[in-house]
């Protein structure tokens, strides 16, 4: 990677980073409504240039940056205004835009596994080169559309590449309550999909890791399945008081966070520090800039009731 990717890619985590913080900010006085997932901590995977289909949980406002949506659309969608990439209607969780190909944030947790294979297997069909990056949580391996969506995945050789994000709880449940196997990637050996892991602190890893399993998929040997080991500084949702972890262990994950641990490679690469503090003062820029665009815009109007529910026959 050149010395520009890094600087890109930097730059992507500190964007991220500081519209989490400005939605927890703009949460707090009730200017976001509905539930809301930060995904402070966890930048360094969603960071990397936008190729491919990808398809997330609740979870994806890091997701979407990391796709190429401008930070306006996002929070104007975050605010319910009518500007907003679903016009409002979708909100956190729901964020999305087909023409970046960013299928979407998902509720249901596990789900969009499903609609992830039937990504790829479209992309099988058009004969297309296609990979279908599918992100989702620890906890969406214990549902059945998991187990549904590896197996057809592997018997059809599907284009996709399994992304858990193991950030070790599902809402206040450690991995290990819940799991009946805590390292989630062997859960892959039982529909015979390789598997690695990687550390989600560190870009480079992450890059790295997903460099490899993506260059599998495209030769055609069918899906790859990347455990990421990583943490969320914050609470499950916004309200989480975080009761079931120490103020220890969060400050032991702070220790090896993503933006600070990258810094000191940047610097070797020959990045200065003041080029360093020119992103983040570029970034805040763009953050505030993004809230005062999704102020002014207006609420969408009645009639968007109505609108977007079902589609034409074409
Ligand atoms: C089918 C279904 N069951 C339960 C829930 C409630 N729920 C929302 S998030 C969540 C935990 C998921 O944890 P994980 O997959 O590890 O993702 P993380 O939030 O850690 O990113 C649960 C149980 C839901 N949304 N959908
Ligand atoms: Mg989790």
């Amino acid at each position: 990677m050149t010395k520009e990717d890094y600087l890109e890619l930097y730059k992507q985590m500190v964007i991220i980073r500081l519209i989490e913080e400005k939605c927890e900010e703009l949460y707090q006085k009730s200017k976001i409504g509905g539930f809301m997932h930060l995904y402070i901590g966890q930048e360094a995977i969603s960071a990397r240039k936008p190729q491919d289909n990808v398809i997330t949980a609740y979870r994806d406002h890091g997701i979407a940056i990391a796709c190429g949506m401008d930070p306006k659309p996002l929070m104007a969608e975050m605010l319910g205004k009518v500007t907003g990439c679903c016009k409002g209607k979708g909100g956190s969780m729901h964020l999305a835009d087909i023409n970046l190909r960013f299928w979407g944030g998902h509720a249901i947790v596990g789900a969009h596994l499903a609609l992830a294979t039937g990504l790829a297997w479209a992309d099988k069909q058009k004969g297309s080169d296609g990979v279908t990056l599918c992100f989702f949580g620890d906890g969406a391996s214990n549902i059945g559309y998991f187990h549904e969506s590896l197996n057809l995945a592997a018997v059809w050789k599907l284009p996709v590449l399994f992304i858990c994000e193991n950030n070790h709880y599902g809402m206040w449940t450690p991995v290990e309550d819940a799991s009946a196997v805590t390292d989630i990637r062997k859960k892959a050996l039982g529909y015979d999909i390789p598997s690695d892991v990687c550390d989600g602190m560190d870009l480079l890893a992450v890059r790295k890791a997903s460099e490899k399993a993506i260059a599998h998929i495209r030769s055609g040997k069918g899906p790859f399945f990347l455990e990421v080991m990583t943490y969320r500084y914050r609470g499950h949702s916004m309200g989480d008081q975080r009761p079931y972890r120490t103020a220890d262990e969060i400050k032991e994950w702070q220790t090896k966070d993503p933006i600070g641990k990258f810094e000191p490679v940047m610097m070797k690469k020959g990045i200065t520090k003041e080029q360093i503090e020119s992103i983040h003062a570029e970034s805040a820029k763009v953050v505030e800039e993004a809230v005062r665009f999704a102020e002014e815009s207006p609420f969408p109007p009645m009639e968007e009731l109505y609108t977007d529910i079902y589609v034409e026959n074409q």
